[in-house]
């Protein structure tokens, strides 16, 4: 009986987590997590001694029960934009109930949904990026921007006064902002979620950011060091709305741009800051780039090359990195490589959001010795030079 049981639970888990896209990751690992955790109760052999098993086990079915009923209820309001579902009486209304053939499991194609900008779009959308040149999570938006083809005007940001940001709660860069006339400014924080809004505009016919943004709200916690923090809910997630479901493709792309944020951004300040010769080198290119006057500038190339060797020290015990920290930043384009294969990339003839994340953020240490290091040492040179050029010549517009 254990062996249906799981299926069928597992199933359910499955078919929930797919039917709410915009909370796929969560509800899928919570319901794996409560299937799992049920089939290995022994349910239909209990006695007075594993009482406390059955307890467990129906608060963990129950749990997934109402998660799914409240993800449900939540997922088909009109405010939500979603229009189709399980229980949803807008859904029952249109006939747009969850369909097994549409969500067909492991669909190969990546772009079920062609991502592309058509040019009234782009007019559209007036965006202004508030950015530091080489910050790797701002060269990871324009990677996008650029490959995309959609157009964008760059306020270069000072890092010490922080004055043309002054607008925002949000205290970090990247920003982009979205103007319209008679309308209240629109913005986006963080390089992950604009990548994910930006796609999700181009592939639904959902054209409003502010309906977009509502899709990835922000949650401030505790963490166990009772430290405050805040992260936004869906980063990773692209809202496919009338098209659930995630592809064999789509779950490769969405790992590996997590990746990005989560391994590979962690392995530059321990390389570009790894001796008091390189960080001087990063602050030289650093200062020569950004909007510092030119007090700040001369600062800048010193104390801030002290400064951040020391934090990159502290850092690079954080994250596990090796003591020569080249070793763990050729691992990451090793690791890199492996999965991109033969493949051209990772996206196979076209860079997909993964490959544009790892270029944007390698491209913000290119005119630096641990760049040229990483080529030398690892194959990832023609990938990125690759990549480069498909950025650059807009080769994602249409
Ligand atoms: N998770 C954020 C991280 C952004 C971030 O940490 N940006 C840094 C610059 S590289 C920043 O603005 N730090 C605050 C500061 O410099 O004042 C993202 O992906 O956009």
């Amino acid at each position: 009986m254990a062996a249906p049981m799981r299926y069928a639970t597992a199933r359910y888990a499955h078919v929930l987590g797919r039917s709410f896209p915009q909370n796929a990751i969560k509800l899928t690992e919570n319901g794996f997590n409560n299937a799992r955790y049920f089939s290995q109760q022994k349910f239909f052999t209990f006695n007075a001694n594993n009482r406390r098993n059955i307890v467990k086990s129906l608060s963990a079915v129950s749990g997934l029960i109402c998660g799914a009923y409240i993800g449900q209820r939540w997922m088909s309001t009109p405010e939500s934009g979603q229009t189709w579902g399980l229980l949803s009486p807008i859904a029952k209304q249109r006939g747009q109930v969850w369909d097994g053939e549409k969500c067909t499991d492991e669909p190969q194609l990546l772009n079920r949904v062609p991502r592309a900008l058509s040019a009234e779009d782009a007019a559209k959308l007036n965006l202004t990026l508030y950015q530091y040149q080489v910050c790797p999570f701002c060269c990871k938006v324009r990677a996008y921007l650029d490959y995309f083809g959609v157009p964008y005007t760059i306020v270069e940001v000072n890092p010490v006064s922080r004055k043309e940001i002054k607008f925002s709660e949000y205290r970090k860069v990247p920003i982009l902002v979205q103007r319209s006339p008679g309308k209240e400014d629109m913005q986006l924080n963080d390089s992950s979620v604009i990548i994910s809004i930006l796609t999700s505009f181009m592939v639904t016919n959902e054209k409003d950011l502010g309906r977009l943004m509502s899709y990835y709200p922000k949650m401030t916690y505790t963490n166990e060091k009772g430290k405050e923090v805040s992260e936004f809910t869906n980063r990773f997630n692209i809202m496919l709305l009338e098209t659930p479901g995630l592809s064999k493709a789509e779950k490769v792309e969405m790992k590996w741009r997590k990746w990005v944020d989560n391994v590979l951004v962690h392995n530059l300040p321990p390389n570009i800051y790894r001796s008091p010769s390189e960080a001087l080198q990063a602050f030289s290119y650093i200062s020569s780039l950004g909007n510092f006057n030119s007090v700040e500038k001369v600062i800048m190339k010193y104390v801030g090359a002290a400064g951040m060797y020391f934090i990159a020290m502290k850092l690079k015990r954080k994250y596990n990195i090796k003591p020569d920290a080249r070793e763990s930043l050729y691992d990451a384009a090793n690791e890199w490589m492996d999965v991109v294969g033969k493949k051209a990339f990772l996206g196979g003839e076209k860079p997909n959001l993964a490959d544009l994340s790892v270029y944007g953020v390698l491209s913000s240490i290119e005119g630096l010795d641990a760049f040229h290091d990483m080529c030398r040492m690892t194959k990832i040179g023609p990938w990125y030079q690759r990549t480069k050029k498909s950025v650059q010549s807009h080769a994602g517009a249409q």
